[in-house]
């Protein structure tokens, strides 16, 4: 893994991280006083999660977190990132637990002290269950909920990081969460997407005040997943399918945030399905952010549906990891570039997350996961060419630093370029991991 000398990778102030989320590793799911959260409530639902596998356990992060401490400070990369989780540090009335707080507290600590940035978010997806049973983020309650939990918790921590984000990917909560329920609560309605989709950025917006007066040396800012379309189809319609793709999976977040209004083409896709907004929402949405974390994994194949919207056409004889997700590095290029030009408005920008899954095996105390060392180098040039067009990147996050509990998908997809063996929680660095921590020595040593 060592790029081309020109490339932006070798600035000792371009970010290599690493990044997690809480349910994906914690488990101790009802230690200390943490509550449930929805993820707990739909991982238990059968058929919701494959194998039935649940967070419960994890990689045992919570109690194994000097364990992982060691192990990025034995990567020596510049930056982690993690989530902290809403129902261990607020109790049902709305007060802090402190026996939560303690656990992000010490964890963030022993980064700072390790000379890594530390890169926080507030909500990855585990909404407090009590929240839901109150209709979740289709409740516009939820946005003010979410803002007292950012105002408490960067109280709290204040000083120990260095760059807040407030949401996680809110497409995946608004649109797999409550439109096509493939994620919790596991809700199919289309018009309650788009009002959690509202719900969702509402709070982040009145969540960025709270974090900018509370801890104002650090930056603040919100993490998106944005996804490419090509089509196979020739006909115009085929062509607008694509560009609705990227209007419902990128614009429908990006344009609220940057231009303080939803894209007018989601409502061809999505007649019936606007959202209530109320006077004065888009400007608190709208509200500058210091930096936009970006999510980049796969680029789709569409064609029109016949109507007024997309079908999938998966390609034939193109590279796929143990997702069947394709790899395309080009489509970050292309999607940072098009922002750039479609955004006057878009803050510096930070990869937060990319990476793939693969079944990885530990054979003789090595795991060998070419695959990904080779799409971390091809994505790591898109992002080196984004930025020599003119994007200004600023780090770029490998997720994960673990295996870990992929959502849907449980433990049987493995992102970590660390192997977590979950019957004995042994950590095995793979040979990506190696290639980073000896591609970040090079680096110090120029
Ligand atoms: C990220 O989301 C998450 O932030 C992270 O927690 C997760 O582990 C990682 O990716 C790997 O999956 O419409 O149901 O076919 C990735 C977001 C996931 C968004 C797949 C688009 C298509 C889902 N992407 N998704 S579906």
């Amino acid at each position: 893994m060592l790029p081309p000398a020109d490339s932006v990778l070798w600035q000792k102030n371009f970010l290599l991280g690493a990044a997690t989320a809480a349910y994906q590793i914690e488990g101790a799911s009802s230690a200390d006083g943490r509550l449930p959260s929805i993820w707990d409530t739909f991982s238990a639902t059968p058929g919701k999660v494959l194998a039935g596998d649940t967070g419960e356990v994890a990689c045992d992060h919570y109690h194994r977190w000097e364990e992982d401490v060691a192990l990025l400070d034995m990567l020596q990369v510049d930056a982690y990132r993690l989530s902290i989780a809403w129902p261990r540090v607020m109790t049902a009335d709305g007060q802090p637990n402190q026996a939560g707080i303690a656990f992000y507290r010490q964890l963030l600590q022993a980064l700072r002290a390790r000379g890594m940035k530390t890169f926080v978010t507030l909500y990855h997806w585990d909404l407090p269950q009590h929240l839901e049973d109150q209709g979740g983020w289709t409740n516009r309650a939820t946005a003010f909920r979410f803002a007292e939990y950012a105002d408490m918790i960067s109280r709290e921590l204040a000083g120990l990081v260095d760059a807040w984000a407030t949401l996680n990917e809110p497409w995946c909560s608004a649109w797999l969460g409550y439109g096509n329920g493939h994620h919790a609560p596991g809700k199919q309605e289309v018009k309650l997407a788009t009002q959690a989709m509202h719900h969702l950025l509402l709070g982040h917006g009145l969540a960025m005040a709270h974090l900018r007066a509370n801890d104002p040396s650090a930056q603040a800012g919100i993490v998106v997943n944005v996804g490419h379309a090509s089509t196979t189809g020739s006909r115009a319609a085929d062509r607008r399918a694509a560009e609705l793709f990227e209007v419902q999976n990128n614009q429908w977040v990006l344009d609220p945030l940057l231009k303080q209004r939803y894209p007018a083409a989601l409502w061809e896709l999505w007649p019936d399905a606007q959202p209530q907004v109320e006077a004065g929402d888009m400007a608190i949405i709208g509200a500058p952010l210091d930096y936009l974390g970006i999510n980049y994994y796969f680029r789709s194949n569409v064609v029109s549906d016949g109507g007024h919207g997309y079908t999938e056409v998966p390609l034939e004889g193109v590279e796929r990891t143990q997702m069947g997700w394709e790899v395309y590095p080009d489509g970050l290029r292309h999607l940072l570039v098009s922002f750039k030009h479609d955004y006057p408005h878009l803050p510096p920008v930070y990869i937060t997350e990319n990476g793939m899954a693969s079944d990885d095996k530990v054979v003789d105390g090595e795991v060998n996961d070419s695959q990904r060392i080779s799409f971390f180098n091809r994505h790591l040039a898109a992002v080196d060419q984004a930025v020599k067009a003119g994007v200004d990147v600023r780090g770029y996050f490998i997720w994960s630093l673990l295996d870990n509990f992929e959502w849907a998908f449980g433990y049987e997809r493995r992102f970590g370029i660390v192997h977590v063996d979950y019957a004995t929680q042994k950590r095995t660095p793979k040979r990506s991991a190696r290639l980073v921590q000896q591609f970040l020595a090079e680096r110090r040593s120029k």
